[in-house]
């Protein structure tokens, strides 16, 4: 791991700050992404920045013991008012953010003040870790609470490798499009260079809603957005199986509660189940559904006991004390109705629990119930088998977790379905002691090699080699420097000027036609054409008649349609490039395009001279994406003896001559005068890579947008062209 300097921020810290006898005290939160992120924050002298749990004003007591953190462990405390922290945190956070990405719509509540409150608190997180991202530093965010930072970081250095990992699940596009804030949270998160998900699903979810929010494109494992790359990654989280394997063999206390625990449930099978009490997780569909054991396995009868560990969470949120109750309910009846003087079926702790206690649990349960009906990835699932080197007990896991993916060896049940998973807790309970051993090996081999260490490492190597792609992506195509630009430009005698329109002088639109361009534009152009020694030429995949309509009154300008096809000097008449040119092929290839466009709503065949697109601008962009893999693929086998060539656009798939391309445009412009001295192309797509490859080497090439291009330089968008067209025009005046 290369040792850039890491920032580690996450909502809450290491530690948290409790009021003590009118000073403070600080209670250490465990778990395994201190423990990962621990020692890696040290060895490179890094700092972890979060909220210390606490909205109290300053005060000189709470300052020193803050100073400690920073001093001793390089903990740094976001300071966030009590208003913000908990309009933020229970608020947007938990009852917005948490109940949409785990896909409970109905809880969901949004509030504008709420989100006001988020955007004000991933402020001031991205102020307290721009006072730490020094040069060649490493960002890395995590989790729901700051999916805004990625962009804000973004925003303020530019030069910083931003990580994030999100830690619960990315719901469906379906579901991710309900929340009112959805574009500003996609964009948030693509301020990062690299994004990583628990599991691969989730990141597909997030692919789809990056297409259907914001029309964006992606690949598999990276999405080029507003000039940058962000790579993708599903990186599933693990524990630090020492952790909980050292505690069972060396802490008195394990040892005293293992032997305690043993005694009191002697002669009884336990069924272990450890929550955050939290509606996710599924607490009373588990208890259901062990009354439908109890009531189906009379024999279990005084021979099973649940025991359920609930870690109180949130209770300020009125969803989760209506949870408390209903658990509480729930428990009451059960015992109620099956309970004896000598036998408690459930055993209900409402409480966290020291890790002694925990361990000793996990070592003695024969089954551990991990049923919650969704969860990014569930840890008590990979620490249950941490624990069972000796004794090797049964999992049994809800299919809606994230760990669901690598533990196919347990007993995987949808929790919805109780009736079900109460047989599967019956046919765990009695399983064969070879098999439970068999499962148990080959989970534990795999929680230990995929441990929290492995995971914190491919994130940060990933992170290094997505930092290391944008700087030389920015070598390889650099910015356009305009000064230098212009100055070339003024100082030649004969200049060349080869531009592209869709996409290089005006944004996309929804259909073809409503991309005429503005009245500024069109003089802009005028101006250009028609200084002294500049030959100019649009070129353009479009039909004639657009460009006739829109351009043909501007003096001095050259027109290149259909890709160069047909031609037309300032002035003259249009011509075409190939005056034989053949184009009875339409006849064959036009049914198989109208066979895609009838199968694909939204979608429209446009007929040119000597090209047919179909479009698909206005479809459903996955599906139409899908589709138009299909078509191309297809019409590739079918045209692969001929001269035509299919090929992919922004949301078009082409058919049209080999020999109709930019590259033409520039041997025609510069027949029969000097050679220019200053020579410009500008354009967005693959086609105008023909015009890049046949302009001579020191020639002004710029590609707009990202992508990898043959370019020398690069301008973001189309209004970044029409900027630097501005002052090209305005240099000689
Ligand atoms: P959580 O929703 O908090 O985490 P989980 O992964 O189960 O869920 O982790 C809970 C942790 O708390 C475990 O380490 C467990 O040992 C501990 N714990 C639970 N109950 C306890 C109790 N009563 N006493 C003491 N300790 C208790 C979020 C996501 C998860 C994801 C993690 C990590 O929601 O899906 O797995 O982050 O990425």
């Amino acid at each position: 791991m290369a040792a850039g300097k890491l920032v580690v921020v996450s909502n809450r810290l290491p530690f948290t700050l409790r009021p003590a006898d009118g000073g403070w005290r600080t209670a250490r939160s465990s778990g395994g992404l201190a423990t990962a992120m621990g020692p890696t924050v040290a060895r490179t002298g890094g700092v972890w920045v979060g909220w210390p749990g606490d909205s109290s004003p300053e005060d000189a007591a709470r300052a020193s013991e803050l100073g400690r953190w920073r001093e001793e462990h390089g903990y740094v405390a976001v300071e966030l008012p009590g208003e913000v922290a908990g309009r933020f945190y229970e608020g947007y956070a938990n009852q917005t953010l948490w109940p949409l990405f785990h896909q409970f719509p109905t809880r969901l509540q949004f509030e504008s003040t709420g989100w006001d409150a988020y955007v004000e608190a991933n402020r001031r997180f991205c102020r307290a870790v721009l006072d730490h991202v020094t040069p060649g530093a490493r960002v890395w965010i995590h989790d729901y609470h700051l999916l805004l930072l990625p962009e804000m970081l973004r925003q303020a250095a530019p030069a910083a490798a931003i990580g994030f990992f999100l830690h619960i699940p990315f719901p469906a596009s379906e579901m991710f499009r309900i929340l009112p804030r959805r574009a500003e949270v996609l964009r948030g998160l693509l301020g990062a260079d690299l994004l990583g998900f628990q599991t691969f699903p989730d990141l597909q979810n997030f692919r789809s809603s990056l297409l259907r929010v914001l029309g964006q494109d992606s690949r598999m494992d990276r999405v080029a957005a507003h000039g940058r790359v962000t790579r993708l990654e599903a990186l599933p989280i693990g524990i630090a199986a020492e952790e909980f394997t050292d505690v069972l063999r060396e802490d008195a206390d394990a040892g005293e509660a293992l032997a305690r625990y043993r005694e009191r449930f002697r002669d009884r099978q336990i069924l272990l189940a450890v929550d955050r009490l939290d509606y996710t997780k599924g607490l009373p569909h588990r208890l259901r559904a062990f009354r439908r054991l109890l009531e189906r396995a009379p024999h279990l009868h005084g021979r099973v006991v649940l025991v359920q560990v609930a870690v109180p969470s949130r209770e300020n949120i009125e969803d989760y004390a209506q949870l408390r109750r209903t658990v509480n309910g729930l428990v009451g009846e059960i015992n109620g109705e099956f309970g004896t003087p000598d036998w408690t079926p459930v055993s209900y702790i409402h409480r966290g629990i020291p890790r002694a206690e925990l361990v000793a649990l996990y070592a003695l349960a024969d089954v551990a119930w991990v049923t919650p009906l969704r969860d990014g990835m569930n840890l008590v699932a990979k620490e249950y088998v941490a624990c069972r080197a000796e004794a090797p007990g049964v999992l049994v896991l809800s299919e809606f977790a994230g760990a669901a993916a690598e533990m196919g060896e347990a007993f995987v049940v949808n929790p919805y379905d109780e009736e079900r998973t109460a047989e599967a807790v019956e046919a765990a309970l009695a399983l064969p002691a070879d098999e439970r051993r068999a499962r148990m090996d080959a989970l534990r081999h795999r929680v230990q090699r995929n441990n929290v260490f492995a995971w914190s490492e491919r994130f940060l190597t990933t992170l290094d080699q997505a930092g290391a792609e944008r700087a030389l992506r920015v070598e390889g195509t650099a910015e356009l420097p305009r000064a230098d630009a212009l100055a070339a430009f003024r100082a030649a005698a004969r200049r060349m000027l080869v531009l592209d329109y869709d996409g290089t002088l005006v944004s996309f639109t929804a259909t073809p036609r409503q991309a005429a361009p503005p009245a500024d534009l069109v003089a802009l152009l005028g101006r250009l054409a028609t200084m002294p020694g500049t030959a100019m030429a649009l070129v353009s995949g479009r039909r004639r008649l657009d460009l006739e309509r829109w351009f043909s009154r501007v003096p001095g300008l050259a027109l290149a349609a259909e890709h160069g096809a047909l031609l037309k000097r300032a002035g003259g008449e249009w011509q075409p490039l190939r005056p034989d040119a053949d184009g009875s092929w339409k006849g064959v290839v036009l049914p198989v395009l109208e066979h895609y466009a009838d199968r694909t709503p939204g979608s429209f065949i446009e007929e040119k001279e000597h090209g047919l697109v179909w479009h698909y601008r206005l479809s459903d962009p996955e599906f139409g994406d899908w589709v138009a893999n299909e078509l191309v693929h297809n019409l590739e086998q079918m045209l692969a003896e001929t001269e035509r060539r299919a090929i992919r656009g922004h949301k078009v798939v082409e058919v049209r001559p080999a020999w109709a391309h930019k590259g033409a445009v520039v041997a025609w412009l510069e027949a029969g005068a000097p050679p220019p001295d200053f020579r410009l192309g500008i354009g967005d797509d693959r086609t105008d890579e023909d015009l890049f490859e046949h302009l001579p080497e020191g020639a002004w090439t710029v590609r707009v947008g990202q992508g990898p291009s043959r370019a020398r330089f690069r301008l973001p968008d189309a209004p970044a062209v029409r900027s630097f067209l501005d002052a090209l025009a305005s240099s000689l005046g």
